[in-house]
């Protein structure tokens, strides 16, 4: 068998589980921590640490600006990512491994250059076929990231209070929001005014910001329009942060109607 065939034939293995995302489906991917209880338990306050929020707020930006994916929204809580792919991305032909491989790699090569130590984070995607299934994913995660700071204070005060592991799990197994909230007021934490960014999560998305700046060869200050991607640290909730989910969305459609219409904004981005 000449090496064209044989090639050729090889890679019908290697291609045999390629999936490809199929077109019109909104694409959203979500990164997460590999064993990350062990590795923040050893070098991160509990139960939350800005350190590693800005840790995790860096990974995003990295992922939004350097994957080569066209991100148009990143969110981050915990140990995860979730990124939102601009309606029109075709990069690699939407092929799931690529962008999986792509995002994970990214992703825990930038953690463990900023920690020193080597971690991973894995990659899954959910196509997600109308807007109104973006809406219900991104309410999915924030009520995960609300249940989850809300459990965390209350299991954390009871452990620095002396409770054992086992002690404080049973305490809040099968507990509602209203026990729980309690718990912490009855020990002086008003769960409401903990930061936002523990309760919902925090947003990456890009906003047009104007920036001063000096034309040496006028000597004139202009100001200029830029794209910048922007950190929300005091994201919306509830169907506040649905519809701010769905704007991103439709003013990226628009964008892309606008920029046909107008092929000389289009430079300007
Ligand atoms: N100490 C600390 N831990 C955090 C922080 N944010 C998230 N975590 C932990 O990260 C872990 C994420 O959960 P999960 O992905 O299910 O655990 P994994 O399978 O060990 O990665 C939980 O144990 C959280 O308590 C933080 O700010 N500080
Ligand atoms: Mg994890």
């Amino acid at each position: 068998m000449n090496f064209d065939d044989f090639d050729a034939a090889m890679r019908t293995y290697e291609q045999s589980l390629d999936q490809k995302i199929l077109p019109k489906m909104y694409i959203v991917a979500r990164l997460d921590g590999r064993g990350f209880t062990k590795m923040t338990n050893e070098h991160f306050e509990k139960p939350f640490d800005e350190r590693f929020k800005n840790m995790m707020v860096e990974v995003t930006r990295e992922l939004m600006k350097n994957s080569g994916f066209r991100v148009i929204y990143g969110y981050t809580q915990s140990d995860e990512i979730s990124l939102l792919f601009a309606p029109d991305e075709n990069s690699f032909g939407r092929k799931v491994r690529k962008i999986n491989t792509t995002l994970a790699g990214i992703a825990s090569a930038k953690a463990s250059l900023m920690l020193g130590e080597v971690v991973s984070l894995d990659c899954r995607i959910a196509p997600l076929p109308n807007k109104k299934l973006v809406e219900d994913y991104f309410s999915w995660r924030q009520q995960d990231c609300f249940r989850n700071a809300l459990n965390g204070w209350c299991y954390w005060t009871l452990r620095k209070e002396g409770a054992s592991r086992r002690q404080a799990t049973s305490i809040l197994a099968g507990k509602g929001d209203d026990f729980k909230n309690e718990l912490l007021f009855e020990r002086g934490v008003n769960f409401n005014d903990t930061p936002a960014w523990q309760r919902r999560g925090v947003g990456l998305y890009y906003k047009e910001i104007e920036r001063e700046g000096y034309n040496p060869k006028t000597g004139e200050t202009v100001v200029s329009k830029r794209n910048e991607l922007f950190l929300d640290e005091d994201i919306p909730c509830r169907q506040k942060y649905r519809d701010f989910v769905t704007t991103i969305l439709e003013t990226t459609e628009q964008d892309k109607v606008g920029s046909k219409d107008q092929p000389e904004e289009k430079e300007m981005e």
